[in-house]
């Protein structure tokens, strides 16, 4: 091979004395694509011949060790070689190969380090089987190899729920035979280990299963399928790693290769994998230029509410200092109460030590009246959500903060150019619209008001990975992405309900589809109130020829807004979560057709998921169009992460996608029909090829 060639190869194969390295140079994660393992097929043979050799280690270039299969490949017919292939070329080397793991080594990456015959990993190492996270199970090997080490039921628990272990856990476990501290130690560490084993193999696969309780490896496998809701993925996880104990391991090996390439092929796995690209593209804004974003070193929250308490959490858990603002010692003692009893929570249940809860709260300020906010480089105003307010906020803000400090709003539908517009720095003003509980939630959708300069814009992004959570940028329209689309479904499910349908109707049928509750559950819960001023907001400008579903206001009229006042889709006993279908709803729901004229008529499930399905999708499609999405899939991501939509079904616009096109088609020319004039068809055919052409 010439020199540069050799240079640039996916795998080289470095050699110091009687020691041979192995190393795999396939950035940006070093995957196992097809030039890899082909070239690790090639080294291996060729190692195994050298007779001069005393030890082989396979090392990873760069800070990862492999990241796993490269998933681009899934979505077509894998090439030969394939994994297994090259796992068992190490298992059958005659001489033991030893992994020297630095960072991730993750699904077919953890297989092969499992394959070798000894593993030292550094600190920063991290292993893990997380193929169900893909809508898959690992393809070679790792259901068998894993249960030899840590036992039937500690697979089960790894596999199913996709857990990355660090470098101490692994260790612990039997993954890792030793761990260091410093990189540059790894290769030394890892070469003694290999000359340690003296010629000697040691496979996993010769081992036993561990003995261990049918009732343990039942009780991980309910856990399991406690979390299964619906996904194949952890339900066929939990029976290839059983199948370790019940079967010989080249049968079991088999099993689990037939497995993963049926679920490959599901559709459940292309919307994972369109999912995870979706969440790498998200955060790239194509016009940001070079914008650098500005140091964020001290941040400031206006409202210590529920949602500014947890907001603050996001910044104190990163490590940052922040100021929580409120009007009056009242309030801020509540709002501080609120942080003290997520962080005491996770201390009492072992999740977070009591002296890191310290650390924490020791970095929390709060503050009375916005002087204490003169230095932060970053404040987020989380007041109640009424437009007079929060332009008073900004205004005042902006005569306290210094210059360059930039100012964000948390609003959830209003317009931030407005907002921005209250001061004089309006390219400083951004929007951070968190969903709640903002401390779990991974949504962050970043408003880009019509003046955010671009480094404003970068800083968000920036923030948005410091506080680990899933940005996607939109433009400023009424809702954003988000709350826009769920707007228009939660319309057609209530129109739904004048033309025959009951709350318990609509909110079944769509968790049948697999959202996590329905639209009349999650209005009582969130509060009707709430939609029921943005209704009574935006009624002027409402189109009048446009059908608008009354009996939300008329439950409001009545004082049911929900849980709170134990009322509103349904009722609600003293202390219940869980409502029941209330007579009296149902009665004046009736009452509404009739008093419309329209004739009421039972809905299957079916239709319901197709009408409401069809409402997100029309409107995700007249938003992309107005440019307040820049693409099909960072609705996607939104409405998974923010809404509930099931993961596995890769958000409205994939799903749509993957539907017959007549079907889809059909579903769209039925809302104007049922919603009247003012409906506005989008252009959904141009995004769903959008979608189909991306090869998911
Ligand atoms: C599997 O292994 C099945 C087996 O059983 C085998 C059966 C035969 N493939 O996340 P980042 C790209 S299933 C292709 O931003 P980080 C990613 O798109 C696999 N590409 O970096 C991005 O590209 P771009 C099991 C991949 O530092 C760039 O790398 N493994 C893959 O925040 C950087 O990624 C997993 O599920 C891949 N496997 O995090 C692990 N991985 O720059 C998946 C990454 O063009 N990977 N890319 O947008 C991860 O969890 C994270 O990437 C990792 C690094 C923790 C490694």
């Amino acid at each position: 091979m010439p020199k540069d060639a050799a240079a640039t190869a996916p795998v080289r194969i470095e050699r110091e004395g009687k020691a041979a390295f192995v190393v795999i140079d396939n950035p940006p994660v070093n995957a196992s694509s097809l030039e890899v393992r082909a070239g690790l097929l090639d080294a291996i043979a060729a190692l195994a011949k050298d007779e001069t050799l005393d030890a082989i280690v396979l090392a990873g270039a760069g800070n990862t060790f492999i990241a796993g299969a490269d998933i681009r490949e899934f979505g077509k017919p894998l090439r030969d070689p394939q994994l297994p292939a090259v796992i068992a070329a190490i298992e059958q080397c005659p001489k033991p190969v030893v992994a020297a793991i630095r960072g991730a080594a993750l699904g077919g990456g953890c297989e092969l380090a499992l394959a070798c015959d000894a593993r030292v990993g550094t600190s920063d190492a991290l292993m893990g089987l997380p193929e169900v996270t893909l809508g898959i199970i690992p393809g070679a090997g790792g259901t068998q190899r894993l249960p030899r080490i840590t036992g039937i039921a500690t697979a089960i628990e790894l596999s199913t729920a996709g857990r990355r272990l660090p470098a101490a856990e692994a260790q612990r476990l039997g993954l890792l035979d030793e761990v260091v501290n410093a990189p540059a130690d790894l290769r030394g560490a890892a070469l003694r280990r290999a000359r340690s084993l003296a010629g000697r193999k040691r496979r996993i696969s010769e081992l036993p299963v561990p003995e261990q309780s049918a009732q343990a490896i039942e009780s991980a496998a309910e856990d399991a399928m406690k979390s299964a809701r619906g996904r194949a993925a952890i339900k066929e996880a939990i029976t290839a790693v059983r199948n370790a104990a019940r079967m010989p391991f080249a049968a079991a090996l088999a099993e689990e290769r037939a497995i993963f390439q049926r679920l490959r092929e599901s559709e459940e796995a292309a919307a994972l994998r369109y999912l995870f690209f979706a969440e790498r593209q998200a955060a790239r804004v194509t016009d940001l230029a070079e914008a650098a974003p500005r140091p964020i070193a001290q941040v400031g929250i206006v409202g210590a509410g529920t949602m500014g308490a947890a907001i603050a959490i996001c910044f104190l858990d990163a490590g940052l200092p922040v100021r929580l603002i409120e009007r009056d010692a009242q309030s801020l003692e509540r709002g501080i109460d609120r942080v003290r009893v997520v962080y005491r929570r996770l201390s009492q249940s072992g999740r977070m030590t009591a002296e890191e809860m310290e650390r924490r709260l020791a970095r929390l300020a709060p503050g009375l009246g916005l002087d204490p906010l003169s230095q932060a480089d970053l404040v987020i105003e989380a007041v109640f959500e009424d437009m007079d307010l929060k332009k008073g906020v900004f205004r005042d803000l902006d005569g306290v903060l210094k210059p360059g400090a930039i100012l964000a709003s948390n609003t959830s539908y209003l317009d931030l150019d407005a907002l921005a517009g209250a001061t004089r720095r309006p390219s400083d003003c951004v929007g951070l619209h968190f969903f709640s509980p903002a401390n779990v939630m991974r949504l962050l959708e970043i408003v880009r008001g019509r003046a955010t300069a671009a480094d404003v814009l970068a800083t968000a992004l920036a923030v948005a990975k410091t506080i680990r959570k899933l940005p996607v940028v939109a433009r400023v329209g009424e809702g954003f992405i988000g709350n826009r689309i769920y707007s228009a479904y939660r319309t057609q499910c209530e129109l739904m309900l004048e033309e025959g349908a009951y709350p318990a109707d609509v909110d079944s049928a769509l968790v049948a589809f697999g959202l996590a509750m329905g639209p009349f559950a999650v209005g009582d819960l969130s509060g009707l109130d709430i939609a029921w001023r943005t209704r009574q907001r935006l009624a002027a400008a409402r189109d009048p020829k446009a059908r608008h579903p009354e009996a939300l206001d008329r439950l409001c009229e009545l004082g049911r807004f929900g849980q709170k006042t134990g009322a509103g889709w349904y009722r609600y006993r003293e202390g219940a979560r869980r409502g029941e279908s209330d007579p009296d709803v149902h009665a004046l729901i009736e009452k509404v057709s009739k008093e419309k004229g329209i004739a009421r008529h039972p809905f299957t499930a079916e239709q319901i998921q197709w009408r409401a399905l069809a409402a997100m999708v029309n409107e995700a499609a007249l938003l992309l169009a107005e440019g307040i999405a820049a693409r099909p899939s960072d609705v996607d991501l939104v409405l998974v992460n923010g809404y509930g939509f099931p993961a596995h079904k890769g958000g409205p616009l994939f799903w749509a996608s993957r539907r017959g096109r007549k079907e889809v088609l059909a579903a769209l020319d039925a809302l104007p029909r049922a919603t009247g004039d003012g409906f506005k068809r989008g252009n959904v055919e141009r995004y769903l090829e959008e979608i189909s052409q991306s090869g998911h």
